[in-house]
């Protein structure tokens, strides 16, 4: 007899943007982000007897998220992503575990002639802050936080060498190369046991943040590194030295190749090792380096 042995719904894509007016100073702020509600429990039977009766609709999770957008705040996402997700298993006792993830979009503010503009901003690069937020009825409010498609490149001060050479090798050795990565860094924060514990703990959201991308930032530029996977673990574990309730630090880094162009074959140009000036940026293959260090 088969059973459902794993369900989860909801609504995916649910974009949002929340204008923050402050009257004393005539400034305004402006949020944007993308969620995603998934929704676990006894909903089972909706799977195999066709009982709606047990269906919050996935169009009611839309409205959900609006009415909490307006009634509470949507920054740090980790906030917002604790409260809607700590409703849902609050409001339905079937509802055993929600499940919000959170993509937030840039919106930077315009200065104009040397002043930061009141109500004008712009999209500076495609990095996401992004966040994943899971309330488990019994156990409290699981967050990771992270960074996405953060690109990076650095035109020196990497090397990559040492490796397996066998008959399957042909990739030189190098001690100077161009390295570039889209950043995809997460931290877990140790389990909240409920929602107010998240509220006491919410000045550590922005400050974590802004600390995860000095370090990745700092580390990529200063390293002189030996391998992406090096590299990696030493941002990890700074990220755990400078946040110590994170529990583990996840990194994502696909290496987008810049090959060195042998122009030799015209008229004998050198374009190669310490000549090379002229690269070909490689959209596919790439390599991709992860790891998750724990603390
Ligand atoms: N790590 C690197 O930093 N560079 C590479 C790898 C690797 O595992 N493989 N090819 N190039």
């Amino acid at each position: 007899m088969p059973s459902v042995s794993a369900a989860r719904y909801g609504k995916d894509n649910i974009r949002l943007c929340k204008v923050i007016r402050d009257e004393a100073t005539k400034t305004q702020t402006v949020y944007e982000m993308t969620v995603c509600v998934l929704l676990e429990g006894a909903i089972e039977t909706s799977y195999t007897q066709a009982d709606n009766s047990v269906v919050v609709a996935t169009d009611s999770m839309k409205q959900t998220t609006y009415i909490m957008a307006k009634q509470h705040p949507i920054n740090p996402p980790e906030l917002f992503g604790s409260i809607l997700a700590n409703h849902f298993v609050q409001k339905y006792k079937h509802i055993h575990t929600a499940h919000v993830s959170i993509v937030q979009h840039r919106w930077t503010r315009m200065e104009i002639e040397g002043q930061p503009h009141p109500h004008s901003f712009f999209r500076d690069g495609a990095e996401k802050r992004v966040v994943q937020a899971d309330a488990i009825e019994g156990k409290g409010i699981e967050i990771r936080s992270g960074i996405s498609d953060l690109l990076v490149l650095k035109s020196t001060g990497s090397m990559f060498h040492s490796f397996v050479r066998d008959e399957y090798t042909a990739l030189p050795e190098t001690w100077d190369r161009i390295l570039s990565t889209s950043v995809d860094a997460g931290w877990k924060w140790s389990t909240f046991p409920t929602l107010e514990d998240v509220q006491k703990e919410v000045g550590k959201f922005d400050e974590t943040h802004v600390k995860a991308r000095e370090i990745t930032f700092r580390l990529f530029a200063k390293e002189e590194s030996p391998s992406v996977q090096n590299t990696m673990y030493k941002m990890c574990e700074e990220i755990l030295a400078a946040a110590p309730t994170v529990t583990d630090v996840d990194y994502a880094l696909p290496n987008k190749h810049y090959f060195e162009i042998d122009l030799s074959w015209h008229k004998g140009l050198k374009n190669t090792g310490k000549d090379a000036e002229v690269y070909a940026p490689q959209s596919d293959p790439n390599g991709l380096i992860k790891c998750t260090v724990s603390r």
